[in-house]
């Protein structure tokens, strides 16, 4: 399929190494993915679902102990420990080759090895970057397919070119304990074993599209974000681009896919997804940040997802996609997950590939779930009913607003704006939210999430912030920086923001802040809205105190969260940039 020297000898290298019986190269055409998918279903690995209701759809489940991604296991492999930080797991390079080499080797006897070509970004563009990635999986293949753009065009457009990020992927036994997902940044190389889930095994997302290629844009000058990207139609068919970043499982997926509320749609505003979770943002020639989506699908969570929640990703799953670690409704041979409605299948099998009695239920355990809660399905992006149609757009969009945001029960208001890119740059620094199942380890722990971005920063988190103050410098016409919660809670633990669709109000009050249309006021933290400029027409038992309180800034929750920001970053390192603490200095004197 390719001449190319490096990528033969490279895979001669790693066949020598991991010994498969057969070497099979991915093409790209449906043919080959439909026979791959009939093989998976012959061994189990893969059920078939109904044809008729899911046409093209898949299920399958991951072994009981791997079902997340895994920080703790997670490494980069940078000559120098200060390079990767303290924020993140290093390894010494020629260590970690020696220590996983014996891992791999023969991992793949008796199993076949698959290479798959595949590009991040429309292949042949500038912003376009390619990745091989060798894996003993075929649901790693058929998820890769969906989610990247697989073929031999790839090969042709990285010609003789050595600059390709070269990825190993090896389920092995699948054992926990020799778990690894290493990343060698100044190697352009990725390497995966004992694992055969989402994000530790296909290797274009976080491991290639965030963390390797967030090194790659401090040192080339562009940045790559944990970030979804959206556009807002006004009637007169005006698209206004925000990109946001929230931390795994907070809420990225559902607000790139909004609907807006009736009071919206019925004027004419839309929201079209330009992607749900990664950004690569560069500024443009007209002086604006521009962003692409370098993904070709989703790999959304399950559970939660509805037809009032998110009726565009519900449709957007109803063919062509896999299911990974859902009920399987067995009598109709159809999925079914917590959230999707309010009849679970009277004959079902969990995610575990155990019989699942939905009455042994209990809301308070997440054991007796059916569907886990990091369940996910794996959908095209072109089966998206609100895609945008710059989605191919090798240019990508023009960001107005940049959006930080997390789960807090208390401190966060609903929305504010930063008052400057470095004041901004603080606030994407000290974000903070409870931690969710996407990653392995406790649920609902508060911890800083820098720029939601604290799994997926290739390098050392100071130089990160430093970085994103630099580009803020080349920026002519920056995007203006705010910060969401959606998750504030009353004294009964409830949300009070409605959320979902709802969340378009703020949006738009976002966007009239870019604009210079609506005034504010100038709070400790930033400037919140006036709660008559937050639009509530509709909204059930919201009224403008509701707005008033989710909008308040709590100042002896803030004073509190001083010391642990302090603390965060004391961890960080000698690194974090002396803007950042001439921001905490000037917060800290506001909070009085
Ligand atoms: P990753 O794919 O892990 O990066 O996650 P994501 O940020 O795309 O998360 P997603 O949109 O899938 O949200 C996951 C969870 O957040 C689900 O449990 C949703 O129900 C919940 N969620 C999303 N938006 C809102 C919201 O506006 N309000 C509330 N209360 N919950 C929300
Ligand atoms: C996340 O955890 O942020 C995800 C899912 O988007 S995974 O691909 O598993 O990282
Ligand atoms: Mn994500």
């Amino acid at each position: 399929m390719t001449t190319n020297k490096y990528v033969l000898s490279w895979i001669d290298e790693m066949a020598a190494m991991t010994q498969p019986d057969r070497i099979v190269w991915i093409d790209g055409s449906e043919e080959q993915a439909e026979a791959l998918r009939a093989e998976a279903c012959s061994t189990g690995e893969m059920i078939k679902l109904n044809q008729d209701k899911l046409p093209g759809c898949y299920l399958h489940r991951t072994a009981v102990n791997d079902v997340a991604r895994v920080e703790g296991r997670t490494f980069i492999c940078t000559s120098k420990k200060e390079d990767a930080g303290n924020i993140n797991n290093w390894m010494d390079p020629a260590e970690c080759y020696e220590k996983l080499s014996k891992l791999y080797k023969g991992a793949m006897k008796g199993r076949t090895m698959y290479v798959i070509p595949y590009s991040m970004g429309i292949v042949g563009s500038d912003f376009a970057k390619y990745g091989i990635e060798l894996t003993d999986s075929i649901y790693v293949v058929l998820n890769m397919l969906i989610m990247t753009r697989v073929g031999t065009n790839v090969l042709e457009a990285l010609g003789d070119s050595a600059d390709y990020i070269k990825g190993l992927h090896a389920k092995a036994d699948l054992d926990e304990e020799n778990r690894y997902i290493v990343h060698f940044p100044e190697d352009n190389t990725i390497w995966s074993v004992n694992s055969g889930y989402g994000g530790n095994v296909l290797l274009g997302k976080k491991c290639f599209a965030l963390r390797i290629a967030s090194y790659l844009g401090r040192k080339e000058g562009w940045m790559a974000e944990h970030m979804l990207i959206l556009g807002v139609e006004y009637p007169n068919g005006e698209i206004k681009y925000i990109s946001a970043a929230f931390p795994s499982a907070c809420g990225k997926t559902n607000l790139a896919m909004l609907i807006p509320p009736e009071i919206y749609g019925k004027k004419g505003y839309k929201v079209w997804c330009v992607g749900d979770d990664i950004a690569w943002l560069r500024v443009g020639k007209d002086g604006r940040l521009w962003a692409v989506n370098p993904e070709n699908g989703f790999f959304g969570v399950a559970p939660g997802t509805n037809d009032k929640s998110n009726p565009n990703a519900l449709a957007t799953t109803m063919k062509d996609t896999i299911f990974t670690n859902v009920v399987h409704n067995t009598a109709e041979n159809t999925v079914w997950w917590e959230g999707l409605d309010k009849n679970p299948p009277a004959e079902a099998i969990d995610w575990k590939g155990n019989v699942w009695d939905f009455n042994k239920f209990d809301k308070a355990d997440k054991s007796t779930c059916g569907a886990h809660p990091n369940s996910r399905f794996t959908a095209k992006a072109i089966n998206c009913p609100c895609l945008s149609k710059e989605f191919d757009n090798p240019a990508g969009v023009p960001i107005s607003a940049i959006v930080f945001g997390g789960r807090r029960a208390k401190t966060a208001p609903l929305v504010y704006q930063s008052t400057s890119w470095q004041h901004g740059t603080f606030v994407g620094s000290i974000m903070a939210s409870e931690t969710t199942a996407a990653a392995a380890g406790a649920v609902g722990v508060v911890r800083r999430d820098p720029m939601a971005m604290r799994p997926f920063t290739g390098y050392n988190m100071g130089d990160y912030f430093k970085h994103w103050l630099e580009m803020g410098k080349k920026i002519p016409n920056a995007p203006k920086i705010f910060h969401v919660n959606w998750f504030r809670t009353d004294d009964e633990g409830n949300f009070i923001w409605p959320g979902f669709g709802d969340n378009m109000r703020v949006l738009l009050w976002i966007l009239d802040r870019c604009e210079g249309k609506v005034d504010a006021d100038l709070t400790a933290i930033g400037y919140v809205p006036k709660a008559e400029d937050i639009n509530i027409e509709g909204l059930d038992g919201i009224t403008l105190d509701t707005i008033r309180d989710l909008v308040s800034v709590d100042t002896e929750s803030w004073k509190a969260d001083l010391a642990n920001i302090k603390e965060f970053y004391a961890l960080i390192g000698d690194r974090v940039p002396a803007e950042m603490f001439e921001e905490l200095k000037g917060l800290e004197e506001r909070l009085g």
